[in-house]
Formats: structure tokens, sequence, C-alpha cells
């Protein structure tokens, strides 16, 4: 389903008076705020075609209805929330969750919902129906050369859905690791996944990417072949120019500081990309923002200082996506309010007196570094993403016009109550 233009619009007018006086309070504050608009404007989250539906856990999984059952519905999906936001033009592919069967239709339907293929996800980490070899033991690190290929064949083949829709990316996701002490060779388990990854390395197109996600844990409890940033670092160095580290906020051990983390990868130019999303205990795939909101601008603030310091184009040449589970809560309100986080976080960034921080750092002036930070932090910004949406032709508010379009019940009206969408 489709929200109408005209409905949109009816909205916006009947929230303009009340939106205009908050717009006005905080502009008066702000220097450039075109500048500061243009960039909300431009920066785009992708959504992860996994994250349409609801997730599960071990113990269970709750559908809510209405569920997408097919591509063509999760491009759908997705085109009405970037109807709603103008903030999630991209979608993220899952292979084999989202084969493109036929790639010029899917590519058709994306442009008319004005959607562009982000990262394309390879899996390696479940057995798919008639597959020949096992993962249990692994994929890129196995013991056994042949299953060590047929991981390798995989990605190749992500590489070329991907190339036939444009994306320009491969995330590269492993579950790689052992259960118990003993059980792997940490130094041949390195090896076998470098040379994998080097085999997938040598079928990139020119100017693709390839990003190596690292996680702590799970689903193996003892040790992760990628298990962390200094990991993936290591791979994507001897990978090469084309190889970065993606950060999942979600794959660090608790109170691990992420911050530091993604200035350093910056720093040396292997910063490709996020998968946003929050935690508090672990990989909870929880809503952006709702657990640890000041984490994320830190984040941020390293984010925006760092790209600027190398000339980097913020919207572009980092990777944002969303990598979210959605339990209890309807995915697609989820992800409004998760790209809502992100762009919120990403104008406070904004706000940050970069001039006046650099003087309090040089002046090792704690205090003042600190008031200045969150200075930003406890601006009000919503009033600016907001306008940056009304300016693409979004809705002042989202979730409301979701809620009050009833898109819901709509969906499952139109889908019915027992769909499951592929995906974990
Ligand atoms: C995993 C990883 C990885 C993977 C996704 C699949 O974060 O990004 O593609 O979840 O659902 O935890
Ligand atoms: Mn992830
Ligand atoms: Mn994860």
């Amino acid at each position: 389903m489709q929200i109408d233009k005209y409905k949109i619009e009816e909205h916006n007018t009947f929230l303009q008076k009340d939106h205009q006086r908050k717009l006005d309070f905080i502009a008066a504050d702000i220097k450039d705020i075109s500048g500061l608009l243009q960039k909300l404007i431009e920066f785009q989250v992708a959504i992860p075609s996994w994250a349409l539906g609801t997730g599960g856990t071990r113990f269970g999984r709750f559908s809510g209805g209405g569920e997408p059952g097919n591509l063509e519905e999760k491009i759908e999906d997705i085109g009405l929330l970037h109807s709603l936001n103008k903030s999630s033009g991209a979608i993220s592919l899952h292979i084999p969750w989202d084969i493109p069967e036929n790639a010029t239709h899917i590519k058709a339907l994306a442009a008319q919902h004005q959607l562009k293929f982000d990262a394309m996800n390879s899996n390696t980490f479940q057995n798919q129906p008639g597959q020949k070899l096992s993962y249990k033991f692994g994929s890129m690190q196995h013991v056994d050369k042949a299953v060590r290929k047929q991981a390798v064949d995989h990605n190749i083949e992500v590489i070329k859905y991907g190339i036939e829709l444009g994306s320009e990316s491969l995330t590269v996701w492993l579950s790689d690791g052992s259960c118990f002490p003993g059980q792997l060779n940490f130094r041949k388990a390195f090896q076998n996944t470098l040379e994998s990854l080097q085999e997938v390395y040598k079928a990139l197109p020119d100017q693709w990417k390839m990003f190596v996600e690292y996680k702590a844990f799970e689903p193996n409890f003892y040790s992760t072949t990628v298990g962390d940033w200094g990991q993936s670092l290591l791979y994507t160095s001897k990978l090469g120019k084309k190889a970065y580290t993606l950060v999942d906020l979600g794959h660090h051990l608790p109170n691990a500081n992420i911050e530091q983390i993604v200035a350093l990868l910056l720093m040396e130019g292997k910063l490709g990309g996020f998968h946003f999303n929050d935690s508090k205990y672990g990989d909870d795939d929880l809503t952006v923002g709702s657990i640890k909101p000041y984490q994320l601008f830190l984040i941020f603030n390293e984010l925006v200082e760092g790209m600027d310091a190398k000339g980097m184009n913020h919207a572009n040449d980092l990777g944002w996506m969303i990598d979210a589970s959605h339990n209890v809560k309807d995915p697609l309100e989820d992800l409004l309010q998760s790209v809502e986080a992100i762009m919120i976080t990403y104008a406070q960034a904004l706000l940050i007196d970069r001039r006046k921080l650099s003087d309090a750092q040089m002046n090792n002036d704690t205090v003042a570094a600190q008031e200045i930070l969150q200075q930003a932090f406890r601006t009000d910004v919503r009033p600016l993403v907001a306008e940056a949406r009304l300016r693409s032709g979004g809705a002042l508010e989202p979730l409301t016009l979701f809620r009050t379009e009833k898109v819901r019940e709509k969906l499952i009206k139109e889908r019915g109550s027992k769909t499951v969408a592929t995906g974990l």
C-alpha cells in the first residue's frame, strides 16, 4: 500500500503552525540553517530487507500480521517508510532470503519508490535447503577446503546479484568461531578465513567496497573468528583498499568505547559503514537510541568531526544502515522510530561548536568540553529534522500519520494476519 500525497499534505497543513513556532525558536540560535537542513535532507539510512517482519528468539516468535511475503512487498514497505520520512531511500538485501529473481523488474519497482540498493549481505551462517555441505563448524574458516569454497562461491553469487541491481558493496558477517576451548586452532581459522575473503575480494568490481562486520560472540560462545574491530581491521588491511570494517552497534562487549573505535577506524580510512541498533546486554537489536542515546551522540560526534577532517561527504562516503529485530513492536513503526533517532542524533552532532571544543581540548578544560557536547545533546532538534522532512515532501510526524492512516490494519487486510517474512 501507499499513502496518497494529498494525505501527507493535509497532515502537514494541520501541523504547520505549531511546527513553525518550534522551528523559529531553534532557528534563532543557528548560524547556517539552510546548510544544516541540506545535510539532513541528503542523509539516507538503508533499511535491511530482513527487518520488515517480526523477529524472534530461540524461544518463540509472535507474528504481528501483514508482513511482506516477498521481495516486492518488502520494497513496497520501505517505499512507504520513505514516503513518510524521506530519509530511508535505500534497501539492503540478504541473500538467499531475498533473491531478486527478475532484477530488471525489482530495479524498476525500487526506482518507482525512489529506493537505491545499498550493501548486499551474504549468508553463510545458516544451511539452506539443498545445500551440499554444512556450516555447522564454520564457513570461511572451515577445516575442509570444500566448505570454504562453497562459502566463497556463495559470496561471489551475491556480488553478481548486487551488480544486476546497482549495489556497490558487499557486507560479510561470519558467525564462524568455536563453542569450546580446544575446538579450533585460532591461527589456522584466521588464515583460512583470510584466504576465503581474498577469493571473494578478487571478484569485487572496481568501484565496489567490501565490509567485514565483527561481532564479539553468538552464535559461537567461546571464540569468534571476526570477533572485534582489531580482528576485522587485520583482515581488511591485508585484503586491500576496497575492504573496510563495518561497525554494528550491538556487536561489542558491554561498555566498549565504540566512539573511540569509530574515531580510529575513520582516521585510518578503514571505516566502511554502520549497522545501527541499540542494546542493553548483547546483540539485542533494539530500536536505535532507545537505551544509550548519549553514546549514539558521541559516536556521531566522532563521525562528523572525523569525516570533516578528511573532507568526506557525510551522506555518501560511509554506508548507513539499520540492523534491528522487532520482537514486540510493529516493525514499520520501529523503523520510523529508528530512522528518527538517527536523524536527531546526526542533527545534534552538526550543532556542536567544533572550534570551542577544540580550544577546550587544547586547554585541558574538561568542564568546558563536557558543556559544549551536552549543550548540543540537550538541544531539542526535532523541529529541524521535521523541517528537513517537510522540505523533501515527507510528513511532519511520520509515526502519527502511520497510525491515523491505519497502515498496519490495511496491510493485514491486504496480506492476511498469518504472514511470515523471510529473515531470522
Ligand atoms: C547479525 C549480524 C549481521 C547479519 C544479521 C542477520 O548483525 O549483520 O547480517 O544479523 O540478521 O547479527
Ligand atoms: Mn549487523
Ligand atoms: Mn547483529
